[in-house]
C-alpha cells in the first residue's frame, strides 16, 4: 500500500492549538502540585519538602505528559487514568536532571532559568531530592486506579527496564563516557555511538509516554510495537533537535552530538524524514482526527527554539 503523503495532514488551527497546550500544562501542573503535596506529611524533613516543590516547580516544558496525553485522545484512552502516569514519568525525568546537573556529572549551576537543585541547596540534598522524586514514581504507578494489576506490573517492568541500566542509565552512562573516546572513533563507530546514547538517555523515556496509553487501553501486539516504534523515532527526534539548539547556541562543547557526527545539514534533514516519516505512520494508522494534537505536538518538538 501506497504511504499516504503528509501533505495530506492540514495542520489545525494553531491558536487552537496552542491555546490546547497552555490548558493542559497548567492543568497537568496543578494536578502534579496535588499528588506531590498530598503525600508530604507533619514529618516529611522541611528542607527536603522545599527542594522537592523548587524542582518540580514551574517546571519545564512538560512535554512528556503532553505527548502521553496527545497518546491518549488518539486512543481513547480517558486523561484521568492517565494523570497518575504522566505525574510518575515527570517525576522520573526531574530526578534524572537533577542527578545530571551534579558536579559529578555536567556541573551545572543553572537548569530552567534558576539555580540547579545543589546550587541551591546543596549536594547531598540534590542527590535525596532526586531519588526521593524516582522512589515517588514507582508509589504512584503502584496506586494507578482503574486499571488492571496485570497491565499495572506491566507498565512497571517496562519502566524499570527503560530507566535502569539498560536504559537511561546506560544512556548517561555512555554520555559521560563519549568526552573521552570519540577523538579516537571512526565514523561508523560515531553513529553507532551516538544512536545508542540518543535513543537511551532520551528517546525511551519519551517512548514510555507513547506506549503506556496502549497497554492501559490493551491494544494488540502489532498496534503495540507500532507505538514503540513511533515512541522511539519522537524521542529521537526530540533528542537531535535538541542537539541543534544546543549547536547553534554553542552548549554543545564537549559533547557528541548528532550535529557533530553527522553535520548540521545531514542534521537537519534527518529532523524533516522522521517527521514525515511520524506523521505518516500516525495518519495511515490512526487518522487525522483522533491524533491532531499529536500531530501538532510533533511539529512543536521539530520546530522549537528551547
Ligand atoms: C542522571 C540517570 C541520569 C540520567 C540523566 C536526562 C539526562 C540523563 C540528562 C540530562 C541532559 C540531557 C540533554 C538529557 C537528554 C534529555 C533531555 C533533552 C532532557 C531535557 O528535557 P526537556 O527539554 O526538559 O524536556 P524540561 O526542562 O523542559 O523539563
Amino acid at each position: 500500500m501506497k504511504m499516504m503523503k503528509t501533505s495530506l495532514y492540514n495542520p489545525s488551527n494553531k491558536t487552537e492549538f496552542v491555546s490546547r497546550l497552555t490548558t493542559d500544562i497548567q492543568k497537568f501542573n496543578s494536578e502534579l502540585r496535588n499528588i506531590i503535596e498530598k503525600k508530604f506529611i507533619s514529618s516529611t524533613p522541611k528542607k527536603l519538602k522545599q527542594a522537592i516543590v523548587y524542582s518540580l516547580f514551574p517546571g519545564g516544558k512538560r512535554i512528556r505528559p503532553i505527548i502521553m496525553f496527545a497518546v491518549g485522545e488518539m486512543l481513547n484512552v480517558n486523561r484521568k487514568t492517565l494523570t497518575q502516569i504522566a505525574c510518575s514519568i515527570e517525576l522520573i525525568h526531574n530526578y534524572s536532571l537533577i542527578h545530571d546537573d551534579l558536579p559529578s556529572m555536567d556541573n551545572d549551576d543553572y537548569r530552567r532559568g534558576k539555580l540547579t537543585v545543589h546550587k541551591k541547596f546543596n549536594e547531598a540534598i540534590a542527590i535525596l531530592t532526586g531519588d526521593a522524586l524516582l522512589t515517588l514514581a514507582f508509589e504512584l504507578l503502584s496506586e494507578i486506579l482503574n486499571v488492571s494489576a496485570k497491565k499495572i506490573l506491566q507498565i512497571v517492568k517496562l519502566v524499570s527496564e527503560y530507566i535502569g541500566f539498560n536504559g537511561l542509565i546506560a544512556g548517561q552512562v555512555l554520555d559521560i563516557e563519549s568526552n573521552k573516546v570519540m577523538i579516537t572513533k571512526n565514523f561508523n563507530e560515531k553513529k553507532k555511538l551516538i544512536n545508542k546514547i540518543h535513543i537511551n538517555k532520551t528517546a525511551k523515556l519519551i517512548e514510555l509516554c507513547v506506549v503506556i496509553p496502549a497497554i492501559v487501553k490493551g491494544v494488540k501486539k502489532e498496534q503495540l510495537d507500532l507505538l514503540h516504534k513511533i515512541g522511539c523515532n519522537l524521542g529521537l527526534l526530540f533528542q537531535i533537535t535538541d542537539d541543534l539548539i544546543d549547536n547553534l547556541t554553542g552548549q554543545d562543547k564537549n559533547k557528541l552530538t548528532w550535529p557533530e557526527v553527522y553535520g548540521v545539514k545531514e542534521t537537519k534533514s534527518t529532523v524533516g524524514s522522521l517527521v514525515e516519516e511520524l506523521k505518516d505512520l500516525i495518519i495511515k494508522n490512526f487518522g487525522v482526527k483522533k491524533s491532531w494534537y499529536l500531530l501538532n505536538i510533533i511539529d512543536l518538538v521539530a520546530k522549537r527554539q528551547n
